[in-house]
């Protein structure tokens, strides 16, 4: 059986991390450049983007959003996609916000889900919202699956005209509040998919690198990254790239050719390389 490249993203920086928990966070955004061309270097086609301030405390300042964007442009070829989750506490004009930069891609949450101790909100009116603002500016989404019911509300989503298939979704796993990362879960849900969708799977701390190597050998594509995982093994402290390129020697274990970003876009269905 002759799989697809192997689509891998790097979930850099994410929004629960503090800079204490670990000093490879990228929390700049010359940070996010460099670890931009690192990730590419070591087998990366998408950098799941979100941003800090200096001082490490979440942001959806466009400004802030744009220089990013343009600092991890200029030091690499990777799909750029903006969160539109942002951090727990912001308004979803805020998460939606740097959509207005036109990313290639951008994630789209389809429920609410408990995360931690807090929800993570993403009612249908919010939705609906971040869809719009993805349409006027030409942006693709991934779905991010957190919960059973996530594939469901965005069947939903596409019965009201908002949504199109197929997608690519990110079947996020693990979080406390969501849905465990078992095999059997991500099975079934692969088995949910709409035809012709394309998938990966982000497990949660220790599940990172079982769920991927999992993902690698069904035929699905791999998210990693400090924002889900910052342990390279246990009480090792890894690094970003060097979560990727673990993944790119697995798959080449395992018979996968990794992709590269422009090989990503045409998986996915984006145009060649963006410019900012
Ligand atoms: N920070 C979480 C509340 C996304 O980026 O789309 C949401 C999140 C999902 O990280
Ligand atoms: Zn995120």
């Amino acid at each position: 059986m002759v799989m697809e490249p192997l689509i891998i993203t790097v979930a850099a920086c994410g929004a629960e991390l503090k800079p204490d928990d670990t000093p490879h966070l990228p929390i700049t955004p010359a940070a996010l450049g460099e670890t931009a061309a690192r990730c590419q270097e070591a087998g990366a086609s998408i950098i799941h983007v979100h941003c800090r301030n200096d001082d490490g405390t979440n942001t959806s300042d466009v400004a802030r959003f744009d220089a990013a964007y343009r600092a991890i442009r200029a030091a690499s070829n990777l799909i750029v996609q903006f969160t539109t989750g942002g951090a727990i506490g912001m308004t979803a004009e805020e998460r939606a916000g740097p959509l207005a930069l036109r990313p290639e891609m951008g994630t789209l949450t389809c429920g609410t889900v408990n995360f931690g101790d807090e929800v993570f909100e993403n009612s249908f009116p919010i939705m609906r919202g971040i869809l719009a603002k993805m349409q006027q500016f030409g942006v693709r989404p991934e779905l991010e699956i957190f919960d059973w019911g996530h594939l469901s509300n965005a069947r939903r989503l596409e019965r009201e005209g908002l949504l199109t298939f197929p997608q690519h979704a990110d079947f996020v796993l693990g979080v406390p509040g969501g849905l465990d990362a078992t095999v059997d879960h991500l099975a079934a849900l692969v088995r949910e998919l709409p035809p012709g969708c394309t998938w990966s799977v982000a497990g949660i701390g220790r599940a990172q690198l079982p769920m991927a190597v999992v993902a690698i050998a069904m035929g699905g594509h791999v998210r990693v990254g400090l924002e889900d995982n910052i342990y390279y093994s246990r009480g090792r402290l890894a690094r970003n790239d060097e979560l990727v390129a673990r993944i790119s020697r697995l798959a080449g274990e395992l018979g996968r050719r990794v992709a590269t970003p422009d090989q990503a876009r045409a998986l996915l269905g984006l145009g060649q390389s963006a410019t900012v």
